[in-house]
């Protein structure tokens, strides 16, 4: 990857406009940031690279996207009101119910005007002398902003695999992470669909009916669960309207920022017969309570995971019509919960249709894409439709595009090029007053919760350097070191999340193998944030114009 140069600035260009608080990306966390930061007395801008509210949830609007957290639990809560009066339709609503909440969020709190779309940052630079942000944008917009905050979120920038001839290609092609606005027509077209991760999974049963034949292209069988949605009936709406208190109880201090209990058993505290009536159990539940209600070994006692994928895997046998389809979609290389488990509605019985077919890429690879469609190694074969269900640049993708540079011009590509380095997930050495909440080492769980206990962090900490006359922050190299180290360290310990995982940057090609989650969980997150409160800061150096004055002469 280049690193963009730091701008320079023509006479002609329109003299950049102060703000206290510039957020960039109008995802989950970039709104509340500008929420927050509004109500706390700063002066806000947004700068937002589409063309409408909902970050992620903008760009992913492919048939059958939706949330595979509870609606009500991703959904804001630092407003009764506004949980009270939006209903959710499904327990895990779909995409355009998610933008709809968005817009009415935006409009409902008066955050439109601050926002300005079309504007993609195309550089953030850090000037020393007045220890303020100058940021540009794709439209010509810029800005002095005391403080940057980059909530550009973990999977916004898609990535496509480098396959031979993929621009050859003439019908249509579409990736997940950047569908049209414009609905794409799939009735009677030969479809094809590359990936089998979550958002691969969502599509395929969903167009599965609509087409005249569907290949998926499959190099890693995933554990597949099935999601449960429902709708929401009036009786449960009354239900967490009236509980609403005792939830958001649960949601923020959850360890995982869901409302799912956790078990009290080990899997061998019960007999096989026993165990087996959990995991149907289980197999019925919502979402990801089969990863945090599931048995308190599951992810830690390997024998005990494989009861579970044992459990799983009959199931999937007992679905598919075909035994040698069903044998390729179980997976062989990794335990449930090593890489992040898709839910699913329908997605191996879409399977028993004669004509949707399974391409194991593993037996079968790509070779090439040609003008029709695609070669693999068993042939040609043609598709009016391909979908690239291949991923993102995870963690780091949006940061490393947007030509940032801290003191002394040093380019935060280069800061980060073993990987990501952070303390808490918010700040990294080298960028005074340059916040990144739910990015890389943010959440790892429950997005919204973890992303919103870090904008309430920044949220006060601004409110605090206000208060005591100081006017930048800069986390020192010690607490960035020993927060990375922790992070990684974790990160191998737990026997969770293989290095297989995206989580570690393995689907990008000389991506540095690091941990790009928060691998010490959310506890640990809000003791640190605690202990800065009661050191006063002792992890940042905090200073005033004056201080930075003085050091200069
Ligand atoms: O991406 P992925 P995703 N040839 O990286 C395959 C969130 N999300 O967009 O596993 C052939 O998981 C790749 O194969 P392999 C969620 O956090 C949430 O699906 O590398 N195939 C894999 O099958 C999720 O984890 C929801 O062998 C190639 C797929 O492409 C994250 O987004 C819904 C290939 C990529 O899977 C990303 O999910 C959707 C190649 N050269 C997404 N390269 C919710 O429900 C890659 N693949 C909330």
């Amino acid at each position: 990857m280049t690193t963009p140069e730091p701008s320079t600035e023509p006479s002609t260009e329109p003299s950049a406009r102060d703000v206290d608080v510039l957020v960039t990306g109008a995802g989950i966390t970039g709104l509340y940031q500008l929420y927050r930061a509004r109500e706390a007395g700063f002066s806000v801008q947004l700068l937002e690279a589409g063309d409408g509210v909902g970050g992620t949830w903008y760009w992913n609007r492919y048939p059958g996207a939706r949330f595979d957290s509870e609606s009500y639990t991703y959904g804001y809560i630092f407003s009764k009101e506004l949980f009270e009066e939006w209903e959710w339709q499904e327990h895990f609503a779909e995409q355009p119910e998610i933008e709809q909440y968005l817009n009415h969020v935006v409009d409902r709190f008066d955050l439109r005007r601050h926002i300005r779309f079309g504007a993609r940052v195309s550089s953030a630079v850090y000037d020393e002398g007045s220890g303020t942000w100058s940021v540009a944008a794709s439209d010509g917009t810029r800005f002095r902003a005391r403080y940057f905050v980059a909530a550009t979120g973990v999977l916004s920038v898609p990535y496509y695999p480098e396959v031979p001839g993929r621009e050859d290609f003439r019908g249509e092609s579409y990736h997940t992470g950047l569908w049209p606005a414009e609905p794409v027509d799939f009735a009677g077209k030969r479809v094809a669909v590359i990936g089998t991760g979550s958002s691969g999974v969502q599509v395929i049963p969903t167009i599965a009916d609509e087409v005249a034949s569907l290949t998926v292209y499959q190099r890693t069988a995933n554990w597949c669960t099935p999601l449960n949605n429902a709708p929401i009936t009036p009786d449960e709406q009354a239900e967490l309207r009236a509980n609403f208190e005792a939830m958001c109880e649960i949601l923020d201090t959850s360890p995982s920022g869901f409302l799912h209990l956790a078990h009290d058993r080990a899997a061998f505290d019960d007999s096989r017969e026993e165990r087996w009536s959990f995991f149907e159990k289980m197999w019925g539940s919502p979402g990801f309570s089969k990863l945090t209600s599931n048995y308190s070994d599951l992810l830690m006692d390997e024998a005990a995971n494989a009861e579970w994928c044992e459990f799983v895997s009959e199931k999937i046998r007992g679905i598919i019509e075909d035994p040698e389809t069903a044998e390729k979609l179980i997976p062989s290389d990794h335990r449930f919960g090593e890489k992040r488990p898709p839910f699913v509605t329908g997605y191996f019985e879409a399977f028993n249709n004669p004509h949707v077919e399974l391409v194991d890429l593993r037996q079968t690879p790509i070779l090439r894409m040609t003008e029709d469609g695609i070669e693999t190694s068993e042939g040609v074969r043609e598709f009016d439709i391909v979908v690239w269900a291949t991923g993102f640049d995870f963690g780091t993708g949006a940061l490393a595009r947007m030509g940032i540079r801290g003191r002394d011009g040093v380019a935060l590509v280069d800061h980060w090029a073993d990987g990501p380095r952070t303390f808490l997930g918010v700040q990294t050495a080298g960028f005074p007053n340059f916040f990144f909440p739910g990015g890389p080492h943010a959440a790892a769980g429950n997005n919204p919760r973890y992303n919103g206990d870090q904008v309430d962090f920044i949220t006060d900490t601004l409110v605090y350097l206000r208060s005591n006359g100081f006017e930048t922050i800069e986390v020192t190299s010690s607490a960035e070191d020993t927060w990375t180290d922790m992070i990684d360290r974790w990160a191998t310990r737990a026997p969770s999340f293989g290095e297989s995982s995206y989580y570690f940057g393995s689907n990008i090609p000389g991506k540095p193998r690091k941990y790009l989650l928060n691998s010490a969980g959310r506890p640990k997150l809000f003791a640190e944030i605690a202990r800065v409160a009661e050191t006063d800061y002792q992890a940042f150096t905090l200073s005033r114009s004056s201080d930075r004055r003085s050091a200069e002469v």
